[in-house]
């Protein structure tokens, strides 16, 4: 039995050689023979024929391979920055990561997004400076650049030489090396008082035992990051960067006792259509025939359980703490889910949500009931792409992070479902922030409410990222729990569209008034259902009041903002000007060197896609642009509006006229001769 599991996540900006270097770790552990190749589509991890064929990740895949005594599961993730979401899924089952850069790109975008997102979490992380046999590679260069945009706690663990070579190849300093220790000494005294006092005498009393100690203890804090280089195309550096994850990551915990509790991060689908989740356990066992609970589903009976250990997955009886294995029999599942006990809160988003939509269109019409179910189960697999069904047009949109991602779902639909899908042009999702606070108040029997329900609720901003908080002011026992749970249900439901139709993310909604008709207060009177609150009451009620106190408070539509790097030549400059004042664009800071212009700014993320398509004709195809979101502004000028597809509470005749006329028609109590 394995002494220890690590759950290795590798992260990088795309293309930096993450599913590469994989093949290399797996090659290196004896698990495969031969090396696969990205470019002839025979890697382990980009088994998707979609990634084959792009030769890119989209999905996050499991591998896993035995070191002396340790299981490490290894997480090839996908760097495209529109397949985000996968990442920030594989993210919450890590006990460490290695974080790829390449030597010749350096720091990129996505790479300092990723590190954010691991110091966040406190996710230990070495780094990997990849492709040291390119021609352009560095090794300062980019040390520098990574103290300087990623963290300055980083320390080289050894020397690149014969960079931009075939032949290029990485050597681990060790205790012989005065500046080596030095550096260490340096670095860890941060956080270590003894090192500190040493480091403060100049003296190097320090064992370089305790300092390698130090490092991997700092290092399993997330507190300094190793520093490696190597060649995943040639091997260099990899046995170098096998040892530190085993010397310097820490372990999963193991505690196969505690209740059973594991996280749901990643689901697929096996040959026969049967849902396949992989979970990783945080505490006790899951054992075939359990009956667990994933999510705020039913409890569900687990029918197989297959465990990662050496290589790929085995049939297992059970799965502990520390481990990852494919559960069947979750039928209900969704990916992100808890498993058994929650255990751990469901962690909050660490990436920008995806700032793009676009309606997806059956190219045959008798298709759109099959499309709708084909979308629900990629949307198991990747609840953010919100698949929104418009009743009112009869039409089903998705959200997206950008083109690529909208690719993909086009050859999915087309090569797993057989279906035939168009898209319309993609469009911007605005959010839309409260301006101020508003109040509202419906009362029971007091015209022009016409349900049995009282409900008063006051609406406040809340900080950008923040979420949605539902808090009750008026006492608990003032009427039924559930009642209060319709309310708060319907308060979310409600606010995914705001006044012009875009959802509200950040607010606090205060209950402040409740009231309720029992079946006792009508004294001697028999239980009457029509003369009795429900949970529909509510229901419906709440639209009406939290519309209101929307309007009082007043909300402003917003707009996501992407923080875009330009590099050009240098004679480009007065064409880029003129374009990205087109683009409504806002340049931050611009600096030539030479004949090379690198410029930084903002860019409304509507425009993002025009400017990449302008680019090349303006640069000589020299233009290189990167872009990642950074926050939501104001719309300045004409303010977008998105039609509502549900009841529109913000009409209340036509609100109060579709809600009891459908409520008539299917005999439930709320109809309007009950209301009337
Ligand atoms: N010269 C050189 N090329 C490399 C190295 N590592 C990867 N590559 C090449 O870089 C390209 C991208 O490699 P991948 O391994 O697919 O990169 P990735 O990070 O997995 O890419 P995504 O998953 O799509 O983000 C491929 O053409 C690789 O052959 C390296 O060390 N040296
Ligand atoms: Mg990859």
């Amino acid at each position: 039995m394995a002494r220890g599991t690590l759950n290795l996540g590798i992260l990088a900006h795309v293309d930096a050689g993450k599913t590469t270097l994989t093949e290399r770790l797996l090659y290196a552990a004896g698990v495969i023979d031969e090396v696969g190749s990205v470019d002839d589509g025979t890697t382990q991890t980009d088994s998707l024929a979609l990634e084959r064929q792009r030769g890119i990740t989209i999905k996050s895949a499991v591998v896993s391979f035995m070191v002396g005594d340790v299981t490490v599961n290894l997480i090839d993730t996908p760097g495209h920055p529109d397949f985000i979401a996968e990442v920030e899924r594989a993210l919450s089952v890590l006990d460490g990561a290695v974080l790829v850069l390449s030597a010749v790109e350096g720091v990129q975008p996505q790479t300092r997004i990723l590190m954010r997102a691991l110091q966040r979490l406190r996710v230990p992380a070495l780094l990997f400076v990849n492709k040291i046999d390119r021609r352009g590679a560095g090794d300062e260069r980019v040390l520098r650049d990574i103290s300087e945009r990623l963290t300055p706690a980083v320390v080289a663990m050894g020397s690149a030489h014969e960079l931009g070579a075939r032949t290029a190849g990485f050597t681990c300093w060790d205790g012989s090396d005065a500046a080596f220790t030095a550096r260490l000494t340096e670095v860890l005294a941060e956080h270590d008082e003894a090192i500190m006092a040493a480091y403060v005498r100049g003296e190097s009393q320090v064992s370089y035992r305790r300092l390698r100690e130090e490092l991997a203890a700092q290092t399993r804090q997330g507190r300094v990051h190793p520093v490696f280089f190597g060649s995943a195309l040639t091997g260099a550096g990899v046995d170098a960067l096998m040892s530190g994850v085993t010397e310097l990551l820490p372990r999963a915990g193991r505690n196969a006792e505690g209740p059973a509790s594991g996280r749901v991060f990643k689901i697929e689908r096996g040959p026969a259509g049967e849902k396949i989740a992989y979970v990783r356990m945080f505490s006790g066992t899951v054992r075939t025939r359990d009956r667990v609970r994933a999510g705020s589903g039913r409890e569900q009976k687990v029918t197989a359980v297959s465990v990662f250990a050496d290589g790929s997955d085995a049939p297992s009886g059970s799965v502990s703490a520390g481990q990852i294995a494919k559960l069947w029999g979750l039928a209900e599942v969704r990916v992100g889910d808890a498993v058994g006990s929650p255990g751990r809160q469901a962690e909050r988003h660490q990436f920008a949500p995806p700032t793009l939509e676009t309606v997806v269109v059956p190219r045959d019409p008798h298709d759109r009931g099959a499309l709708r179910a084909a979308l629900a189960e990629l949307a198991e697999q990747d609840p953010l792409i919100n698949v929104r069904q418009d009743d009112l047009r009869q039409e089903i949109s998705v959200s997206l992070f950008g083109e690529v991602q909208k690719e993909v779902i086009g050859a999915t639909l087309a090569g797993d479902f057989g279906l035939r899908v168009s898209f319309r042009e993609t469009t911007t999702i605005c959010i839309e922030r409260l301006a101020g606070s508003g109040s509202a108040v419906e009362r029971l029997h007091q015209a022009p409410n016409p349900f049995l329900a009282t409900i008063g609720l006051r609406v406040e901003p809340g900080a950008a990222g923040s979420g949605v908080a539902f808090r009750i002011e008026v006492e608990l026992g003032s009427m039924p729990l559930a009642f209060f749970r319709a309310v708060e249900d319907t308060v979310r439901e409600t606010l995914r569209q705001g006044l012009h139709g875009w959802a509200v993310p950040d607010c606090t909604v205060v209950m402040t008034h409740s009231g309720y008709l029992g079946k006792h207060s009508l004294g001697h009177q028999r239980f009457n259902k029509s003369m009795s609150s429900t949970g529909e009451d509510y229901r419906k009620l709440t639209p009406l009041v939290l519309t209101s106190a929307l309007r009082q408070a007043g909300t402003v539509v917003c707009e996501p903002i992407h923080r875009f790097r330009l590099d050009a030549p240098a004679e480009s400059l007065g064409p880029l000007l003129a374009l990205l004042a087109r683009l409504r664009a806002v340049p931050l800071a611009q600096v030539t060197h030479g004949a090379a212009l690198r410029m930084e700014g903002d860019i409304p993320a509507a425009r993002v896609h025009q400017l990449r398509a302008e680019l090349p004709a303006l640069t000589r195809g020299e233009g290189v642009l990167e872009c990642a979101f950074d926050r939501y502004e104001p719309v300045t000028g004409v303010v977008p509006a998105r039609p509502r597809t549900d009841h529109n509470p913000l009409n209340r005749e036509e609100y109060l006229q579709r809600v009891t006329r459908r409520a008539s028609l299917t005999g439930s109590p709320t109809g309007p001769s009950r209301a009337g």
